[in-house]
């Protein structure tokens, strides 16, 4: 985990907090962070003292209680001081930053699925422990990945071919690994599903995504993919939306590399969006209308808005989404309004 990030409140010095931020001070100027704690330590007991940025001469000291932040400003701001040699500091209230969050676009953020209200969708919490999440990441860091434009991916089963935006059905990888096994033997007995243990799910793509990285709008391919897409989430949080459009739109035949799936184009089309929180260990399904009717996404945030919260997406997110291949190549064909129409065979 990252340290703290903390900025000067806009407004400079009115705004009063536990936290300082002290300029032309730091181990660049030759004070070391024990001896700035030992001065400011004079007006109340501080809580810690880190790099506000990379120059070496801005820090943050942080008090427990903004009435000592007080105290060392009055007096340590702007005069000489004499246990630092003279020197003079330039103090600011700090508050505690999260990095830039995107309000623009915001939508309220579900913390279930049950929350949404899309047919189909399912989340279970904890569905890996943190010692299995841990063993799963260390598997698949000990395997090669592809690169991507903006992420890391694994293909286990089938490759999945990106300019095509299906499976290489001639390329059987093998069968998927053995540290999956207990992740598709607990989706076996998925509560939720009707017909569990019918679930033969044969193809693995592991995503790792950078903060600030996210998916684009897609639906799954329906010729490449059965009816079932379960995502499970390591090692970070995000958000995932869901969009279901509400007139015509026009199916973009994509080559991006980046994303499978249908992508679609944005213009001129309406939609209802929702989100849901994928907390770390979390599992998430698409079935049904979930799956075929709304397209889901993953926006480029580094931060999301969880009701009042702000949470940081974490230094990375790797997902393992299990599919089953389709054999058959059954498709299918949308209405404008996003109906499902006539199977066809290909
Ligand atoms: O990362 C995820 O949870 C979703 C991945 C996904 O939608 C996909 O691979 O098609």
């Amino acid at each position: 985990m990252g340290l703290p990030r903390f900025t000067c409140p806009k407004g400079g010095d009115g705004e009063s907090s536990p936290h300082l931020y002290v300029a032309n001070c730091g181990p660049a100027v030759g004070l070391s962070y024990d001896t700035i704690a030992s001065v400011f330590g004079t007006y109340g007991e501080v809580k810690g003292v880190c790099a506000a940025d990379e120059s070496g001469t801005r820090v943050i000291v942080s008090y427990h209680d903004k009435s000592s932040a007080q105290d060392a400003m009055k007096a340590l701001n702007r005069h000489p001081c004499s246990s630092l040699g003279g020197r003079l500091l330039h103090i600011q209230y700090s508050v505690q930053s999260l990095g830039k969050v995107n309000n623009t676009d915001s939508v309220p953020v579900s913390t279930s699925a049950s929350g949404l209200d899309i047919p189909g969708l399912y989340l279970m919490h904890d569905f890996v422990t943190p010692q299995e999440e841990q063993e799963l990441l260390a598997a698949v860091d000990d395997r090669a990945w592809q690169h991507l434009a903006k992420r890391r991916v694994q293909h286990y089963g089938y490759e999945f071919c990106y300019d095509i935006r299906t499976v290489n059905t001639n390329h059987y990888l093998g069968e998927l690994p053995s540290f999956v096994s207990p992740i598709l033997e607990r989706i076996r007995t998925f509560q939720t599903l009707d017909h569990s243990a019918d679930i033969a799910l044969d193809q693995l793509t592991v995503n790792e995504y950078p903060p600030g990285v996210g998916l684009s709008p897609h639906i799954d391919t329906h010729s490449a993919f059965e009816d079932l897409i379960f995502s499970l989430s390591l090692a970070g949080p995000c958000i995932m939306e869901f969009r279901k459009y509400a007139t015509a739109v026009w199916q973009e035949k994509s080559t991006s590399s980046s994303d499978v799936g249908e992508q679609i184009s944005e213009k001129n089309s309406s939609f209802v969006r929702k989100a849901i929180y994928l907390p770390p260990r979390s599992m998430l399904l698409l079935s049904g209308e979930a799956r075929y009717v709304w397209h889901h996404y993953i926006p480029h945030h580094k931060v999301d808005k969880v009701n009042d919260s702000l949470i940081r997406r974490g230094s990375r997110r790797v997902s393992f989404t299990l599919r089953k291949e389709n054999l058959l190549l059954v498709s299918y064909w949308f209405t404008g309004i996003g109906r499902l129409q006539h199977p066809i065979l290909f």
